[in-house]
């Protein structure tokens, strides 16, 4: 790193900082121009953690009034306003953890008593059929994601985890969505799919008028690569705006999307550089 480029990544972190404030005139830093960018992911991720919050509050509720099958029909779309900010959301490891890891990441599995977070509610509803043994996980789950959303809404957003993030994203799909690894319980895999994508386009799209103009078919066809998974994942969607049960997914379309999916990661990590970020 060049003392030039410290210089505008300190610019740039303090214009970060504060959103409303006006660039100084003449200021041609490439990097300046990801202020906007950055100012606009950042209500998006703001959004997104609101939703999570009330979501995840009406989810809470459910599993604490012993509704088994209201708690299910909440815990996909719950999910999805977290999995879209993933890359943001795990800059927080601790709270990541205590979210949304699997039970492999525990010595015990399922019955290890520190796994908490979306996939031990999860196991409760879907292998125990009850709420009995997730009341206290709800509660967690209720505290952690407020602490997530005080501590985003404090965060001055590194440009580097911003737009890595949408290669990040896809990352996390081929790891641990294409195995189906991530919703074994409940299978509703394809929920993050979606929100996953959603957040890797987003960002996509908000960088795109940075490139658009040197690098036009890059532009075209990342937008293509996009546009093919959702095509893919529209096949599977219901008449209430959900999904299918992941074991509906083809085999045909498991490739399609595992395809889309790489090829979306080892474009969208060459950002970083195009943007002078590396
Ligand atoms: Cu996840």
């Amino acid at each position: 790193m060049n003392f030039r480029h410290i210089l505008a990544a300190s610019a740039l972190a303090s214009v970060i900082a504060a959103p409303g404030m006006a660039l100084a005139a003449g200021s041609s830093e490439a990097s300046l121009d990801l202020v906007q960018p950055l100012s606009d992911y950042k209500i998006y991720v703001a959004e997104k953690t609101a939703e999570l919050v009330k979501d995840t509050q009406g989810l809470v509720e459910a599993v604490k009034a012993g509704d088994v099958d209201k708690a299910k029909s909440l815990f996909a779309p719950t999910r999805t306003s977290y999995e879209a900010i993933e890359p943001i959301a795990e800059l927080f490891a601790d709270l990541d953890g205590s979210i949304d890891a699997r039970a492999d990441d525990y010595e015990k599995g399922e019955k290890d008593p520190t796994f908490t977070g979306f996939h031990r509610i999860e196991y409760g509803l879907w292998k125990e059929n009850s709420t009995d043994g997730i009341k206290d996980y709800a509660d967690r789950l209720m505290a952690d994601v407020q602490d997530l959303n005080d501590r985003i809404n404090k965060l001055t957003f590194p440009p580097e985890a911003v737009v890595g993030g949408a290669a990040a994203l896809m990352e996390e799909v081929a790891a641990t969505k294409i195995s189906g690894e991530e919703d074994r319980y409940s299978r509703t895999d394809l929920w993050d799919f979606e929100a996953n994508f959603q957040g890797a386009e987003k960002i996509f799209d908000l960088l795109k008028p940075l490139i658009a103009k040197d690098d036009p078919d890059f532009v075209k066809k990342v937008d293509g690569n996009f546009s093919t998974a959702g095509e893919t994942l529209a096949k599977y969607k219901t008449d209430n705006g959900g999904f299918e049960s992941y074991e509906k997914l083809t085999d045909a379309d498991r490739a399609v999307l595992s395809t889309k999916v790489n090829t979306l990661a080892e474009d969208l990590s060459t950002l970083r550089g195009k943007l002078g970020l590396d």
